[in-house]
């Protein structure tokens, strides 16, 4: 397997201006015919090469003349005398054998297609990277009852009939565009049609197209829609620019959704909810990745990347742009506690670990396993630091600046890094290095007071560890919002400023400081980095009582709870008493809301706990963690019973403040349960048997599964009964079960991947079980390695289907160095075998890979 490497970019031989593609359609064989103006770039003389994968190729003509072009490997080369040609061929695929999901593939009855990023070559041949941009001109035709639907890019410009029962429609797309963002959906599909007036005052025709069925779920997903149109009108300028935009629901999809020109396709979790099958995350998911699908119409269509190194340069930013919509439209405290958690649990690992890169990687394997935590998050958080240290207004000319300036180009991050610098006049290149550079950078602080002098003294330090093919790192960037809290007035005794620690060693002087400081630093988590502060006993609870920004409030209870959680997970003598005083003050505390109390009380995962010890011992974490839940599920009975009943959440309310109430009940719940068993499964169960809502009743189960209780079962087949026709809701039944915290759950998932409604092809029935249980930390870490055998199998048995989705399953092995000796050498054995395995894809084998080098 050859890797692709960023330092060999070299501007695309040949453009395509003008592409027009034919479909012939059916699931069993489509003809696809394309034409391609194709005009070579530059003076060389190099022939074209056109990208395929598993194409039958039935002709091919230069100019009208028949050709029999060269193949090598699997790129179709063509010599080329002139400096233009039309280039013409004939392909047959085959739409529902595809189960890798990536071209033209076939999902409950509905043909549609997924190109980024390398998809496009598995329809025709075509240079298939993202700097050769087409205009697409697209015919299609198909049965007309089994599609009477048929969608493309852009604008349907005529349609008709052909008399033996199949139909046709024709589009354009006014956009010249790259090949990844093409797509095609045929089905028997209904849409829920709405319309937006943009700023400009155009009235755009907006569809949501699912089966009939599902067409009362698409209620949230159109309000979400909107609300994002205006959203970056708003806050960023950015109008959209044709007369409709579509959206369709399919039920097997790679990601989460698509943002192709015109026609974003969806995994349909990301499309229909309601009250009765839709939790409030899963509301919130709807609306953070229908705007995230939406903003890409600037951020990555009309501006697209040069390359896939590039990759960051539209999700990074479009990640920060729906980080900061969902915030506008919700609560920004806990969407930033929520944000910080994903980048934790998700990005942190990745940075400390084998599978370690930059935001902008140096080379790839398969360009596939780089839709990461690291380019998506980081990447966000990259742009974050840098609007932070900008101020709104500056960033607001910067971004302007990038839109207007490669509008209609394949740009790169320099490009955008340069724009910010020119349209704000503030020198960022400092901030480059966060780009290039992998890993999480340390910091420790250290502050000093000296009450004689009134003088505070703060002591900044920072390293980043090495990680695979960069041992030696530079000192980074890194902007820290930074005040001081009083002790004893439980205010802020020193304004909030902007730190920026830009070498190795800073030191930061306070005049005035009367009374005892506490250290507020990383507020809002200014940067996405692992801090270590030195603090007194008894620092971090009145922090969590009175820091005054709700970032850093939150994050010293959660440290508070974190060192009373790694002593007792190293054998150590853990106080559990500040946490438990802590955790009540915040439950009776009448300054907080629902939303924020349910967050900060929430323990951290074991994961977490896992990633500060230097050797992990899963039972020892898992121990730990319950010791400390039983320990405020005792102590704070009254208060968290208090919680559990607060009122004014009717299911239907989907306001920030229900939602929160919800959310503080259900995890003073879970709490309960860990206190007292036996009131914990009859609330549970109760609650269970009378929720009006999906988040009641998936809480009420997710509390029940890690019980030893009748009720479990109970509930268990009370739900599969209930929604086992609703492939959505099954997949929670399957991802609970994943998740729970029992020695028995690894024989469970053995169970359900027997289960008939198992589904090894769809990727999020795959996702719910082998995904769930992957990061079912306890479980997954069984001593026996049935946990390792399971998940080894699944990857083995899904990459012979698809290899995309099976590549993802594979990162809890890359763990492996960290665990002790017996579990460590389980885990890599496991990897050893998907390494060995025959057949083995070059997604699976560039991360299993990694992970063992
Ligand atoms: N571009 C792939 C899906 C997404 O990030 O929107
Ligand atoms: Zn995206």
């Amino acid at each position: 397997h050859v890797a692709t490497r960023r330092e060999d970019y070299r501007p695309p031989d040949w453009l395509v201006p003008e592409i027009s593609l034919d479909f012939d359609l059916d699931p069993q064989r489509t003809r696809v015919r394309a034409s391609l103006e194709i005009v070579r770039n530059g003076d060389h003389d190099r022939p074209l090469r056109l990208d395929g994968d598993e194409l039958t190729l039935i002709s091919a003509r230069v100019d009208g003349r028949e050709v029999e072009p060269g193949l090598d490997g699997k790129q179709l080369v063509l010599d080329l005398p002139g400096s233009r040609a039309m280039v013409e061929t004939e392909v047959e695929i085959a739409p529902a054998a595809n189960t890798k999901l990536m071209g033209l593939y076939a999902s409950g009855g509905i043909l549609c297609t997924q190109c980024e990023a390398e998809g496009f070559r598995r329809i025709t041949f075509f240079p298939d990277r993202p700097d050769v941009l087409s205009r697409y001109r697209v015919r299609m035709e198909a049965d007309k009852d089994r599609f009477p639907i048929l969608l493309s890019n852009g604008n349907n410009i005529a349609a008709g009939e052909e008399g033996d029962g199949r139909h046709w429609a024709q589009w354009e797309d006014p956009f010249p565009k790259p090949s990844y963002l093409f797509a095609l959906v045929a089905g028997d599909l209904k849409a829920n049609s709405d319309s937006f007036t943009t700023m400009s005052g155009r009235k755009v025709a907006l569809n949501i197209w699912v089966r009939e069925a599902d067409l009362p779920k698409t209620a949230h997903a159109m309000e979400s829609l909107k609300l994002a149109m205006a959203w970056d009108e708003k806050v960023y300028g950015r109008e959209y620019d044709l007369d409709l935009f579509n959206i369709v629901a399919v039920a097997d999809f790679n990601m989460g959704a698509m943002e192709n020109k015109g026609l974003n396709i969806f995994n349909s979790a990301y499309v229909l909810a309601d009250q009765e099958t839709a939790t409030d995350a899963d509301f919130d998911n709807i609306s953070r990745v229908v705007a995230h699908e939406y903003f890409h119409n600037w951020s990555g269509d009309r501006i697209t990347c040069r390359d896939w190194f590039q990759l960051s340069l539209k999700e990074g930013f479009t990640v920060f742009r729906d980080q900061s919509f969902s915030a506008d439209i919700g609560s920004a405290p806990v969407k930033r506690i929520d944000d910080v958690r994903v980048l934790r649990a998700a990005q942190f690992p990745e940075d400390a670990g084998p599978l370690a890169h930059a935001v902008r990687p140096d080379s790839y394997i398969e360009i596939s396993n780089f839709y990461t935590a690291t380019v998506y998050n980081k990447g966000a958080e990259l742009i974050r630091m840098m609007a932070t240290v900008l101020g709104a207004e500056k960033f607001r000319a910067g971004t302007d600046l990038y839109f207007d300036r490669h509008d209609g180009e394949a740009a790169t991050c320099d490009d955008f890094v340069k724009a910010l610098e020119d349209g704000s006049g503030v020198d960022l290149s400092a901030f480059k290095i966060w780009y290039s550079q992998a890993g999480t950078p340390k910091v420790s602080a250290r502050l000093q007071h000296d009450p004689q002098t009134r003088a505070a003294t703060l002591h900044l330090e920072q390293r980043v560890d090495p990680t695979p093919g960069q041992p030696d790192k530079a000192p980074m960037p890194i902007p820290l919002r930074t005040a001081l809290i009083g002790e004893d007035s439980c205010a802020e005794i020193a304004a909030e400023q902007l730190v920026l620690l830009e070498k190795a060693q800073a030191t930061i002087e306070f005049a005035n400081v009367a009374e005892p400081p506490l250290l507020s630093i990383n507020r809002g988590f200014s940067a996405p980095i692992v801090l270590t502060v030195d603090r007194r006993p008894g620092e971090l609870e009145r922090l969590a009582q009175c820091d005054t920004d709700p970032f850093s409030r939150y994050e010293a209870l959660q440290e508070l709870m974190m060192c009373a959680l790694v002593a007792s997970a190293t054998g150590a003598a853990a106080d559990l008493e500040p946490v438990t005083r802590a955790v009540g003050a915040t439950l009776r505390s009448d300054a907080l809301d629902a939303a924020f109390k349910a967050e900060a009380i929430l323990l951290p995962s074991e994961p977490l706990i896992a990633d500060r010890l230097d050797v992990v011992d899963p039972d020892a974490v898992h121990e730990s963690r319950e010791a400390l839940r039983r320990a405020i599920g005792n102590e704070l009975r009254d208060d968290l019973a208090s919680a559990y009943g607060t009122s004014g959440a009717p299911g239907h309310d989907l306001s920030p403040a229900a939602k929160g109430v919800r959310r503080l009940r259900n995890v003073a719940l879970a709490l309960i349960a860990a206190g007292d068993e036996r009131v914990g499964a009859t609330l549970a169960h109760r609650q269970f048997m009378a929720a009006d809502n999906m988040t009641d009743r998936q809480a009420a189960l997710g509390t029940l599964v890690s019980l030893d209780a009748p009720e479990r079962d109970q509930a268990l087949a009370a739900f599969y009964d209930r929604f086992h026709d609703d492939p959505l809701v099954l997949d929670k039944w399957f991802a609970l079960q994943a998740a729970a915290q029992r020695r028995e759950t690894v024989d469970e998932v053995q169970r359900l991947a027997h289960h008939p409604d198992f589904r090894i092809g769809n990727p999020n029935r795959l996702r719910a079980l082998a995904g769930t249980f992957g990061y079912n930390h306890w479980a997954f870490h069984s001593p026996d390695g049935r946990g390792y055998r399971f998940l080894t199998d699944m990857i083995l048995d899904a990459d012979k289907l698809n290899p995309q989705v099976a590549a993802r399953l594979i990162p809890p092995f890359g763990r492996w160095r960290r665990f002790e000796p017996k579990r460590g050498e389980l885990m890599r054995e496991s990897l050893e075998r998907i390494v060995g395995a025959r057949g083995l894809s070059k997604d699976v084998y560039e991360q299993a890979s990694k992970s063992l080098a």
